[in-house]
């Protein structure tokens, strides 16, 4: 596969990033830290506030959260609250990034995360959104919306600086370039063959949170020119969708799976994935009723019910002529492991296979993983 000079310049932009944000906080500038797509990074940067995720996708943290955490919980929570508690006295060495921030701005999803923040508070000052979890009733809008206006307060004390409504638009259209242009990388990935992995993919959209939207819009841009001139080989690779949990930074274990083992990964319904995108916000409204709107609609496994997500599943198999889904959950997240069953069903009706793995950020199972993985690729083929 062709080697994108965007990507390459994407995995080198750790350091350019990490000496923007030391500079913004000299300058007097406010750093938060998110863990979930609900927290909508319009009002954050309405406020004159940075931000960068703190989902951790690596192992080595996960030994220290497991000092305070039980071991049987999601590794996601685990790695992200290992890397925030690590003081430094362990060998392991977390990103700089986790220790930059002012306030962590998280939001009541799933249990793990829900008590993990609550220890989290000690470390580093938290703001916690609720969230209502039966999105469609008229209620829970009004609900999330008033969440949403104490949220705006708190971004206000913390920076000083007044959230206005055109403060707001503006970062609702900046946000919304961003969104069409993943829009427009994803449409070239409807070709087959397609001009760009998984893999190469996966990275833009892991590092979309950590970055500033600027960068963010830049690197798309490129990516997408570069990937327009590609003619890509002619060989028909297995075409795999993954859906559910997030692969945050860090963590590429099964899309490293699946495209060394012949398929080729060309949609991901997930939060490292589309649920970033799919929807734009309603621009020239009320800003705060649209940004509610949008960030409701998020089909999380964590809102019940959560058939919307079954609905996109179905829709973006069709539109990428998806050959099998692979349904990837993170060990103990009992949301995404349960809604498996809808959306299997969902999947067999319309003739569409799929292969469940449940995994976490060990290299333990990776073999075991790669046998399935093989069997089910030579089943597409
Ligand atoms: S909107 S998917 S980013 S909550 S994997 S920690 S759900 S036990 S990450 Fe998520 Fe927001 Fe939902 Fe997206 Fe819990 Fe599951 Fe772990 Fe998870």
């Amino acid at each position: 596969m062709h080697c994108f000079k965007t990507i390459e310049d994407i995995k080198s932009s750790y350091t350019r990033r990490i000496r923007q944000i030391a500079d913004e906080r000299i300058a007097g500038k406010k750093v938060v830290g998110t863990f979930c797509l609900f927290v909508p990074d319009e009002i954050i940067f309405a406020a004159g506030a940075d931000r960068v995720i703190l989902c951790g996708g690596k192992n080595d943290t996960i030994a220290i959260a497991e000092q305070y955490l039980p071991r049987n919980i999601c590794p996601l929570v685990k790695s992200s609250f290992g890397s925030i508690v690590n003081d430094g006295s362990s060998e392991i060495r977390s990103c700089s990034h986790f220790s930059m921030v002012d306030m962590v701005v998280a939001e009541n999803t799933c249990d793990s995360k829900k008590k993990m923040y609550e220890l989290l508070e000690e470390y580093v000052p938290t703001y916690v959104i609720d969230l209502p979890q039966r999105p469609d009733s008229p209620e829970a809008l009004q609900y999330f919306l008033q969440e949403l206006e104490k949220f705006k307060s708190a971004m206000e004390k913390l920076t000083g600086n007044k959230v206005t409504s055109e403060r707001l638009q503006q970062e609702i259209r900046s946000s919304n370039e961003i969104r069409q242009l993943f829009h427009k990388l994803y449409e070239l990935r409807k070709k087959d063959p397609v001009p760009i992995t998984g893999l190469d993919v996966l990275k833009i959209l892991q590092k979309q949170y950590f970055l500033s939207p600027h960068a963010v819009k830049e690197y798309l841009n490129t990516l997408i020119t570069e990937a327009e001139q590609i003619i890509p080989d002619g060989k028909h690779k297995p075409r795999i969708m993954i859906t559910g949990c997030p692969m945050s930074g860090g963590n590429t274990k099964v899309p490293d799976i699946i495209e060394s083992r012949g398929g080729i990964i060309v949609a991901e319904e997930s939060c490292t994935g589309t649920r970033s995108f799919l929807d734009l916000v309603e621009e020239n409204k009320d800003p705060m009723l649209a940004l509610a709107r949008r960030y409701i609609r998020i089909p999380c496994s964590c809102m019940s019910p959560n058939d919307r997500r079954t609905d996109i599943i179905l829709d973006l198999a069709n539109d990428f002529n998806v050959d099998g889904v692979v349904y990837y959950t993170l060990q103990f997240c009992h949301g995404y492991n349960i809604e498996k069953n809808k959306v299997q069903q969902a999947l067999k009706k319309a003739g569409i296979p799929m292969l469940f793995i449940e995994t976490d950020y060990s290299e333990s199972d990776i073999e075991q993983i790669g046998l399935r993985v093989d069997a089910f690729m030579e089943m597409l083929s």
